[in-house]
């Protein structure tokens, strides 16, 4: 009689995995804590926790079901400390004849899995079907296309699922109400609190482990405030749905000195580690809004996050990995700046992303796409050494997600698959977006001279810098005229500016470099827009 080790990654925590859904009665259900995985980027100690204390709860959950389960915690002496050998160790214990596992969020175990589907001791691979779309199906839309775009994959889903639909027509006639989202920060803005998750007793014996274990990482665990079971994962979803959900849209776009989470939900990490499903997010929307109680344009908002870019950005990974993780169409090759680290820097609003990054683990998209993600454009910060830190420093980090987002729409790294032009910005956007510049010592509205925004001198050397790559792109010809408007005397002066500026920043070592350049093209011409205004 057959019995298979089915492994449980801890980003796969979810009844409806396919691989339980189909276990058989004398399968051996195995979970796996290994150093391995909490090392090989250094993880903000709150993401390590809130996977550790989610998998021992969904550990307890299948025992209560009254399935065969072994957990090996990181302390157990016989651990292997690799998802792979763990596994492996425990089929040889419980004489299991083959080990299965659901595609896993990472190309490297997605591969060295595959590599041991004809070993003596077989991996059989399954397809995660909690998604929306799984990698076949998005290759097989983009099949014919020239370059694929976010706005057409989201149509094509909204119709195919019947999200915001009225018959074949999109719910009040528009399908992306995102011109509707895009309200700075105004004065004042009471935000309601999120939910606090009681911390039971498993969940502080992880966060002693941790605390012994990767106590030396970027991050504090003090404040952890995740939620590490699935009745805290909906608690947190009804809270947005109920507080949050009517504002998300307005304030998409802002962001605050003082607020981490504004309207945002807050709900990244539970989905991706299967806590949530992005269906009862995305339905749960829909009905605020069928019953008249949040606008279309924050539930439209909300679904394209979770419908269109959340799959979108899974069928580019599966599709592209390898290659796209070496791509690197800017040739960008300085090292990460030391203070992201740190946080320690004059700059207030990467000063205060990097802080609150620090203290949850978090940070909403404007700031990790516009605050963070634009500096290191701006400064050609290599693709790898950006990645790694994004993929360490937040909670809903997998790589399926994090690598297009930075890669791709954060460094234009794919050379324009995730947004057909960079989402470069200076000063004067964070300005508008934001009330951190009246904390800043820098002046946004000045280019040169000793108080001025650094971002705006690095923005007009990023244009000059990339102009061979850019300045084709019809999206782009209105600041490349501007550009080309000034004078010699204001570019040069403009552009001493930035280089001295670099000069001075404190960089890591540029290891890993990406090794070769995607080709440019310009997949922007009459497509709709799914993108920020940057200036
Ligand atoms: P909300 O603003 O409330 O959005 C709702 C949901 O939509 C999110 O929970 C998320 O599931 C989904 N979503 C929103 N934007 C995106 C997006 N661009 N791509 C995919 N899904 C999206 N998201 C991750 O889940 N993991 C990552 O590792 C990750 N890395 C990122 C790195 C960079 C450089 C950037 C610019 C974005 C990244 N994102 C990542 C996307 C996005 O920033 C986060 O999903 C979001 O900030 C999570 O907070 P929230 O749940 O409050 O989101
Ligand atoms: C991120 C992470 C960490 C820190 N630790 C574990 C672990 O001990 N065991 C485990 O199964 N998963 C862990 N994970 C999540 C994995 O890194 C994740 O499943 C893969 O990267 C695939 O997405």
């Amino acid at each position: 009689m057959s019995r298979p080790l089915i492994l449980v990654l801890g980003d796969q925590l979810s009844h409806d995995l396919p691989s339980l859904r189909e276990a058989p009665p004398e399968a051996v259900i195995a979970l796996c804590e290994v150093a391995e995985e909490g090392r090989y980027v250094p993880h903000h100690p709150q993401k390590i926790a809130l996977i550790l204390a989610a998998m021992r709860h969904f550990a307890a959950d299948l025992r209560d079901r009254g399935l065969r389960v072994h957990y090996s915690a990181l302390d157990d002496p016989d651990n292997a400390q690799t998802l792979l050998d763990e596994a492996e160790r425990l089929a040889r214990l419980y004489e299991c004849d083959e080990i299965r596992a659901v595609r896993p969020g990472e190309w490297r175990l997605w591969q060295a899995m595959g590599e041991r589907a004809h070993a003596a001791l077989p991996w059989r691979l399954m397809e995660d079907d909690r998604f929306y779309a799984t990698p076949e199906d998005f290759a097989a839309w983009e099949k014919g296309r020239k370059s694929p775009r976010l706005e057409y994959f989201y149509r094509e889903m909204r119709r195919r699922t019947g999200l915001l639909m009225e018959g074949d027509e999109p719910a009040g006639g528009r399908w992306n109400y995102d011109h509707d989202n895009r309200e700075p920060l105004p004065e004042r803005l009471e935000v309601p609190a999120p939910p606090r998750h009681r911390r039971d007793d498993v969940t502080r014996e992880v966060m002693t482990l941790v605390e012994e274990h990767f106590g030396d990482h970027f991050g504090d665990l003090a404040g952890f405030h995740w939620p590490v079971t699935r009745r805290q994962a909906l608690a947190d979803l009804r809270h947005f749905l109920a507080e949050l959900l009517p504002d998300f849209g307005r304030w998409q776009d802002a962001i605050s000195d003082e607020a981490p989470f504004l309207f945002h939900s807050r709900l990244s990490a539970a989905l991706n580690l299967g806590l949530l499903s992005p269906r009862e997010a995305c339905e749960g929307a829909e009905r605020e809004y069928r019953e008249g109680r949040a606008p279309l344009n924050s539930v439209e908002g909300f679904i394209r996050q979770i419908l269109g870019w959340r799959e979108y950005v899974r069928g580019l990974y599966w599709t592209r990995m390898p290659d796209y993780k070496r791509a690197n169409a800017l040739d960008a090759n300085r090292g990460l700046p030391a203070f992201y680290w740190s946080g320690a820097t004059e700059l207030r609003c990467l000063r205060r992303a990097i802080e609150m990054t620090r203290d949850n683990a978090y940070a909403h998209h404007i700031q990790r796409l516009m605050v963070t993600g634009n500096f290191a454009l701006l400064c050609d910060v290599a693709p790898s050494a950006l990645c790694d830190w994004y993929l360490a420093v937040y909670a809903d980090a997998c790589e399926w997600v994090e690598l297009p987002n930075t890669l791709g729409m954060v460094l234009h790294g794919d050379g324009g698959l995730m947004g057909s032009k960079p989402y470069c910005a200076s000063g004067k956007y964070i300005d508008r977006m934001s009330d951190h510049c009246r904390h800043c010592r820098f002046d946004p509205k000045r280019v040169v001279g000793d108080d001025a925004c650094p971002l705006n001198s690095l923005y007009w050397r990023f244009l000059e810098t990339h102009r061979d790559a850019l300045s084709g792109n019809h999206r782009m010809k209105l600041i490349y005229g501007s550009l080309d408007r000034m004078s010699d005397d204001k570019r040069a002066a403009m552009r001493a500016q930035a280089e001295a500026f670099l000069a001075g920043l404190e960089t890591e070592p540029a290891y890993g470099r990406g090794v070769h350049r995607a080709g440019y093209h310009d997949a922007s011409r009459d497509e709709p827009s799914d993108e920020r205004e940057t200036c």
